[in-house]
C-alpha cells in the first residue's frame, strides 16, 4: 500500500494551539463570557431573581455547547473562531442590555423581525448607554493585543525563514493524522456532551418541578430567563419561533378555511349592530377598567355588617349590570381576559396569546375605534414587558401604553402603586388626551396574595376573616372599590362622566379554595357546583353617558361579548369582524346566548355543562340551572358540539393567523 507523506509547513508558523491549549482558550473564553453574563444580570436588577450556582452551571454549559466545534477546526482556525464567537455573544449581551433598559425585556426573534419595536428605541439609544458598559468589551482589547502580537511574531518568523524552501521535519503518517482527527472529533463531542448536559438537565428539572410547563406557559420572558439563563433563552425563543413559523406556513386545508368562514357568516347577526342602538353613543369616550382578580360573589354583599363594594353598588343603580357574567380565561390569566374583552377571541389551551402570537393580525377594539377617530391608550402601572404587553399593545393598535415608568410612585402598594393613585394619575393623562378617547386600564392592587399594607382607614372590619387570606382579599377588593369610587367622582367633577361609556369587569378568579368563607358572604351553603360557577363569574358593569338601560341582566354573558356590544353602542357594526362574542344588547337578533369557557364548560342560561377530565362528552356533568341539580347530560350535546367547534375555530384563527385570510376580498 502506498503511504502518503504529510509535511508540516513551518514557513507558515501561525498560532496553532493543540488540544490542551485549545481547552485552555475555551476556559478563558467561557470565564470572560460568564463575567459578562454576570454584568448583564446585575444591571437587570430583577427582584427575586438572582444568579446562583445552578444558573452559573447552566451558563457555563450553554457556552460549552456553543463553542465545542472549535475542537473540530484545524488548529490555526481555533483562536480566530473563539474570538469571533466572543464578539458575537458580546454583541448579543450588549444588545439585550440596551433593549432591556428601554423595554424591560430581551430581544426575541419576532422583535428583531419586526423592525418597528426596535425602531422605537430610536434617538434614545444614546441615553441608554452607560460608561460602565465598556467593561463588556474589556477582553476585546486583550484579544486585539494578542492578535497583533501574533502578527508581529509571524512577520518575524517569515523574515527569518526567507530563503529556506525546504520542507520541515514535522511529517505525519496518515495513521497519525487519522488518530489526531479522531481525538479532535472526540474532544469536540465530549465538550458538547458535557455542555449540553450541564445546561439541559437543570433546565429540565426546573421545568418539571417549580417552573412547570415552562415552555408552554411562559408568561414573562424574565421568568423564562430566570430558569434558562440568557443563551438558552435565546435558543428556546428561536426554536419556538421556527416551530410557530412552520405551523403557520402549513396550509390549512381549504375545506377547513371554508368551514371557519361559514361559521363567521352564520353568526354575523349575533354580533351585528341593532337599529335601535347602533351608534346611539357615537363619539362618546370609552373608559374600560379590568379589575385584577375581581370576582362577582361579593358585589353588593356585606361582611360583618359593612358593604364590601359600596361604590360599585352605587354605580350599579344607574348601570347595566350583568349578574351572570363569566371570565373566559385560560393559562394566560390577566392577558387572556384582556384578549377576550379587546379581541373577542378565546385564549389558547396553553400559554398566553400575548406571548405566543403577539405578531399576528387581530381585529381589536382599539384598532376599530382608532378607525372611528378615537385616541386609544392603555394604562397599567407595572413593568411593560409583563405578559409581553409592550409588543402586543403595539400590535393591537394602541397609540400609547402607559407603564409604571409613567407614574409617580406616590402611593407604594403591593407590586406597584395603589390603584387609587393609578386610576387618579391615569385620569390625569386622559384629561390631556384628545377626545373621543378609548382608555383601557388594568388594576393591580387586588393581586394574589392580597396582603396589602393598608392603613386603618382603608380597611374593613372583616370580623371572623381577620388575619386570613380570604379576609385580606376582601380588604383588597374593598380598597379597589373605593379607588373606583374616587375615580368616578373625579370624572363627574371634571365633566367627563356625561360623555363617557364607563365599563368595569373582573379579569379572573382569586385562586383561593374558600368555599365555606365565600358561602358565608353569600349567606348560603355552597355546593361543589355553586362554587365552580362562582369561581367562573366576575362582574360586568356598563354605565352609559345618560344612565340609560340601567338594571340587572341575568342572561349569561362573557368577556368575549364586550367588544361587539361596545361597537354597537358606538356605531360600528361588528358583523364583519372576526369576533367570537355576541352583542349583548342585540335582543332577539343576537340569538340565544352561549358562553363557552376555555375549559370546555359552557352555559346557555338553562344548563351548565362541566366537561370531564378525560374529554369524553358523556362523562361530563350537566346541571339544570333552575333546579341546580344534575340533569340528563344529553341536554348538553348540541351546546357541547358548538362549544368544541368555537374553541377549535378560535385556536385555528389565532395559531394560523387566519384573520387576514378570512377578511381578504376574493
Ligand atoms: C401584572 C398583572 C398580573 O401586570 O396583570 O397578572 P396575573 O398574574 O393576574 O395574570
Ligand atoms: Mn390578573
Amino acid at each position: 500500500m502506498r503511504r502518503f507523506q504529510f509535511h508540516r509547513d513551518t514557513t507558515r508558523p501561525g498560532f496553532r494551539p493543540g488540544l490542551l491549549v485549545t481547552s485552555g482558550l475555551l476556559i478563558l473564553f467561557a470565564l470572560s463570557m460568564l463575567i459578562k453574563l454576570k454584568l448583564l444580570h446585575d444591571n437587570l436588577q430583577l427582584p427575586y431573581i438572582d444568579m446562583d450556582a445552578t444558573d452559573t452551571l447552566i451558563a457555563a454549559g450553554s457556552l460549552l455547547a456553543l463553542s465545542f466545534w472549535v475542537f473540530w477546526l484545524p488548529p490555526r482556525g481555533r483562536f480566530p473562531a473563539l474570538a469571533a464567537l466572543d464578539v458575537l455573544l458580546t454583541v448579543l449581551i450588549f444588545a439585550d442590555l440596551v433593549y432591556f433598559r428601554y423595554f424591560g425585556d430581551f430581544l426575541t426573534v419576532p422583535v428583531l423581525l419586526q423592525a418597528g419595536q426596535v425602531e422605537s428605541l430610536g434617538g434614545s439609544i444614546a441615553e441608554l448607554l452607560r460608561l460602565k458598559d465598556l467593561w463588556l468589551f474589556a477582553d476585546w482589547l486583550l484579544l486585539l493585543g494578542f492578535a497583533l502580537w501574533l502578527r508581529t511574531r509571524r512577520r518575524g518568523r517569515q523574515a527569518a525563514n526567507a530563503g529556506y524552501s525546504q520542507a520541515g521535519t514535522g511529517a505525519l503518517s496518515d495513521s497519525g493524522r487519522g488518530r489526531r482527527l479522531i481525538v479532535r472529533f472526540a474532544a469536540g463531542l465530549l465538550a458538547l456532551a458535557i455542555g449540553f448536559s450541564a445546561a439541559f438537565f437543570p433546565i429540565r428539572h426546573a421545568s418539571q418541578t417549580w417552573a412547570k410547563n415552562l415552555l408552554e406557559n411562559n408568561w414573562w420572558n424574565m421568568s423564562m430567563y430566570n430558569v434558562t439563563g440568557l443563551f438558552a433563552f435565546h435558543a428556546i425563543d428561536a426554536y419556538q419561533y421556527a416551530r410557530t413559523a412552520i405551523g403557520k406556513g402549513q396550509e390549512l386545508p381549504p375545506e377547513r378555511l371554508d368551514e371557519i368562514r361559514a361559521w363567521f357568516d352564520e353568526t354575523r347577526a349575533s354580533r351585528s349592530g341593532t337599529a335601535q342602538l347602533l351608534g346611539r353613543y357615537k363619539g362618546s369616550n370609552v373608559v374600560m377598567i379590568q379589575g385584577e382578580a375581581f370576582m362577582n360573589f361579593f358585589v353588593g354583599k356585606k361582611v360583618n355588617g359593612q358593604p364590601i363594594t359600596p361604590n360599585l353598588d352605587a354605580l350599579r343603580a344607574d348601570s347595566l349590570y350583568f349578574s351572570n357574567f363569566y371570565h373566559q380565561t385560560g393559562q394566560g390569566r390577566t392577558s387572556d381576559a384582556d384578549l377576550g374583552a379587546n379581541v373577542s377571541l378565546h385564549p389558547l389551551p396553553s400559554g398566553s396569546v400575548f406571548i405566543r402570537y403577539a405578531d399576528n393580525a387581530f381585529d381589536t377594539l382599539p384598532s376599530v375605534l382608532k378607525e372611528l377617530g378615537y385616541a386609544t391608550n392603555v394604562y397599567h402601572a407595572y413593568d411593560g414587558s409583563f405578559w409581553n404587553r409592550t409588543r402586543m399593545y403595539k400590535q393591537m393598535g394602541y397609540d400609547r401604553f402607559y407603564t409604571e415608568k409613567d407614574y409617580e410612585i406616590d402611593e407604594p402598594l403591593g407590586w406597584s402603586i395603589g390603584d387609587r393613585s393609578f386610576l387618579d394619575q391615569s385620569l390625569g393623562f386622559m384629561e390631556k388626551t384628545r377626545q373621543p378617547f378609548y382608555s383601557f386600564l388594568i388594576t393591580l392592587s387586588s393581586h394574589h396574595p392580597y396582603n396589602l399594607a393598608l392603613t386603618d382607614d382603608q380597611k374593613l372590619d372583616v370580623g371572623e376573616f381577620g388575619g386570613t387570606t380570604f379576609g385580606d382579599y376582601l380588604q383588597a377588593v374593598h380598597y379597589v372599590d373605593s379607588a373606583l369610587g374616587d375615580m368616578v367622582a373625579r370624572m363627574k367633577k371634571d365633566g367627563l362622566w356625561e360623555n363617557t361609556i364607563f365599563v368595569f369587569y373582573g379579569d379572573h378568579d382569586y385562586s383561593l379554595d374558600e368555599r365555606e368563607a365565600a358561602g358565608k358572604i353569600m349567606g348560603r351553603e355552597l355546593s361543589d357546583f355553586d362554587y365552580d360557577q362562582l369561581m367562573a363569574q366576575v362582574p360586568l358593569l356598563i354605565h352609559l353617558p345618560d344612565g340609560a338601560l340601567a338594571g340587572t341582566r341575568e342572561e349569561p354573558a362573557g368577556q368575549l361579548d364586550i367588544m361587539p356590544t361596545l361597537l354597537d353602542l358606538l356605531g360600528a357594526d361588528a358583523g364583519d369582524y372576526k369576533l367570537m362574542g355576541r352583542n349583548l344588547l342585540g335582543g332577539d337578533s343576537s340569538g340565544k346566548p352561549l358562553v363557552v369557557l376555555r375549559s370546555g364548560a359552557f352555559t346557555d342560561g338553562e344548563i351548565y355543562y362541566e366537561p370531564s377530565a378525560d374529554g369524553v362528552f358523556e362523562n361530563g356533568i350537566c346541571y339544570d340551572l333552575k333546579t341546580r341539580q344534575k340533569t340528563d347530560v344529553e341536554r348538553a350535546r348540541t351546546g357541547y358540539e358548538e362549544a368544541v367547534k368555537r374553541l377549535a375555530i378560535s385556536d385555528d384563527v389565532i395559531a394560523r393567523d387566519l384573520i387576514p385570510k378570512l377578511e381578504a376580498k376574493p
